[in-house]
């Protein structure tokens, strides 16, 4: 029996949670290891694990892998979530990076100071209605799937994106119909449905929790507001 594949991470979004959905787009179940003090990362640094001392890892067919984009190339080659051929591949890779350009700008917004926050999020959603929704309401029209007729990584990352979106800045998608109904579709496909269930291992989005956690485990000095 192949072994189970298993996540290191925090107990949050942060860069996994890409990972977690295309994992549950491929129909696969795993553990979950959640890092919440120095000591779990130093043990991961001593013991080896982690190239470039940074998480995410994923361990899968006996291979600890790192580097989130590697991680979720290799699970959409190997669960045929990844095109019938190279011309398909580079297009689900161009959707892919846009998406999760988009996305690290949100996440990035987690460490953004209080006083900057209002200028990046203008910028976020600016990029966001002009850049970023009309490619992918484009590509939708008239089209269940982004790439060749059939569910890929992109589609995957543009669901978690366009819910990500909506959570962020309510409304936002709303005028873009063929996201929206795509949006739908998709939410309602047993695997996705059950994953957006509570109780399943999709995380919340981040609180002062999960910030202090990251912090505390990478000494990060941002400063700390009274
Ligand atoms: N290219 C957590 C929450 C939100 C956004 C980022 C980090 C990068 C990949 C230790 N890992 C704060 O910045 C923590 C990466 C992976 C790589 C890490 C170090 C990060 C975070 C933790 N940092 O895509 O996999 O940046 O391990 O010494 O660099 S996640």
């Amino acid at each position: 029996m192949a072994e189970r594949v298993v996540l290191t991470y925090f107990d949050g979004r942060g860069k996994m949670e890409s990972i977690r959905w295309l994992l549950t787009a491929a129909g696969v179940d795993f553990d979950e290891v959640f890092l919440t003090k120095r000591e779990d990362y130093q043990q991961l640094l001593d013991d080896g694990s982690l190239m470039f001392q940074q998480v995410p890892l994923v361990e899968i067919d006996g291979m600890k892998l790192i580097q989130t984009k590697a991680i979720l190339n290799y699970i959409a080659e190997k669960y045929n979530l990844h095109g019938k051929d190279l011309k398909d591949r580079v297009k689900i890779n161009m959707y892919s990076e846009g998406l999760m350009d988009l996305m690290e700008m949100i996440l990035m917004l987690l460490w953004t100071p209080d006083e900057d926050r209002e200028t990046k999020v203008k910028n976020i959603k600016t990029k966001t209605k002009e850049r970023y929704l009309p490619v992918f309401e484009k590509a939708l029209a008239g089209t269940k799937y982004l790439v060749g007729g059939r569910m890929s990584m992109a589609d995957v990352l543009l669901l978690e994106c366009s819910l990500i979106l909506e959570e962020e800045f309510p409304g936002i998608i709303c005028e873009s119909s063929n996201i929206k109904s795509f949006q739908t579709r998709m939410t309602q496909i047993p695997t996705f449905a059950k994953f957006l269930q509570p109780g399943s291992k999709k995380k919340p989005p981040h609180d002062e929790n999960f910030k202090k956690t990251v912090r505390e485990l990478f000494f990060i000095t941002v400063p700390l507001r009274p």
